[in-house]
């Protein structure tokens, strides 16, 4: 009987789409049975008599529109399926707050320049900031350096078209401060200064000091050196080996050079110190009784201390970092070490 045959071709092709494993299968299935060369279209019903045609040709229309249906639920099933495979892949919670900025750190002066802030502000020192363009009085005839003086030589700078330059140092600030508040007076001055120098592994063109000042009563070189020990010990937390050599500067009379043995190396010599085992870090002296007459005041009555403490070599010998220009690469893997 062909309506049998029938039967028997959809309940086949229903097993077969629900067997269908993706879409690619179910297609074969669809050209299989229903395509123009299909299973379904195998079926003739023009040879049978008319009285048997009727009846067949309604139970193979019927028997294709289940097997269509069937096909199309099985479809939408798969779309279904695959939409929901991509909203799980891509899902999103909203809610949850946004990661953020990686957090950032201070800079290794930056660091070692806030202790010292808090070190010498506990002791009573003022924290004075002052100007990177400077003018020529400020920098070099304030401090006892008048033009043609050799000592210019030593500190060559950038020169504005103004007349003004890029301080050599942060000694201005010592003027600035002894102008602006007299004496008594303790301050220290950090603060980015400028040369134009050879840059090598222990020389930049732009780098940081620390100004130290004490101006009193009867200031002598004793308290100058108890608070540059009291300054490494702080920053250094251990015995580190310095020595005191004269050294000239033409605005403190005695002048001294504080140098540290080379914690890069220990002392035997690298190319931070020159191959001589020590690293100049802290020039110092007591004030030249010009420089305190030509910021008004009496050498007669008061007296005082400076230092000029090189603070990215600080930063440096404290960080164990073998070359300046490391400082101010910019060079991330260099920054997050601290
Ligand atoms: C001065 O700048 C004086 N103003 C210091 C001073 C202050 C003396 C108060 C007396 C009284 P000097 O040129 O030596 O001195 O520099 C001071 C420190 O800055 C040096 O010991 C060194 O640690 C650092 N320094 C100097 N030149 C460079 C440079 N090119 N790169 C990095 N650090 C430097």
């Amino acid at each position: 009987m062909l309506e049998d045959q029938i039967k028997q071709l959809e309940s086949d092709a229903l097993v077969r789409i629900q067997a269908a494993k993706n879409p690619d299968e179910l297609e074969t299935v669809r050209v299989d049975v229903l395509g123009r060369k299909g299973s379904l279209a195998q079926i003739n019903i023009g040879k049978l008599s008319p009285a048997e045609r009727g009846p067949a040709g309604k139970a193979l229309n019927a028997a294709r529109q289940t097997i269509e249906a069937a096909f199309e639920a099985r479809k939408e099933a798969f779309a279904a399926g695959a939409l929901n495979e991509r909203l799980q892949a891509e899902w999103l919670d909203l809610s949850l707050p946004a990661p953020g900025p990686r957090p950032g750190s201070l800079h290794p002066v930056t660091r070692i320049q806030t202790e010292i802030e808090d070190l010498f502000t506990s002791l009573g020192f003022a924290v004075l900031d002052g100007p990177e363009v400077e003018t020529e009085y400020h920098n070099f005839d304030a401090l006892n350096i008048p033009a043609a003086h050799p000592a210019r030589d030593m500190q060559d700078t950038f020169w504005l078209t103004d007349g003004n330059l890029l301080r050599t140092h942060t000694s201005p600030v010592q003027v600035r401060g002894m102008e602006r508040l007299g004496p008594p007076l303790r301050m220290i001055a950090p603060g980015r200064v400028f040369r134009n120098e050879e840059v090598d592994a222990s020389h930049e063109h732009t780098f940081y000091q620390v100004e130290g000042m004490m101006v009193d009563r009867n200031v002598s070189v004793a308290h100058m050196n108890y608070f540059m020990k009291t300054l490494l010990s702080a920053i250094f937390h251990r015995e580190v080996t310095v020595r005191l050599r004269p050294g000239y500067f033409p605005f403190v009379e005695p002048g001294f050079e504080l140098d540290i043995q080379c914690l890069i190396c220990g002392g035997p010599g690298c190319p931070v110190c020159k191959q001589s085992g020590w690293v100049e870090l802290m020039p110092c002296g007591l004030v030249h009784p010009n420089v305190l007459r030509m910021s008004g005041i009496d050498p007669d009555q008061w007296g005082g201390f400076a230092f000029g403490l090189g603070l990215t070599r600080l930063a440096m010998m404290r960080y164990v970092i073998d070359d300046v220009r490391l400082m101010q690469s910019g060079d991330l893997r260099f920054l997050r070490q601290f």
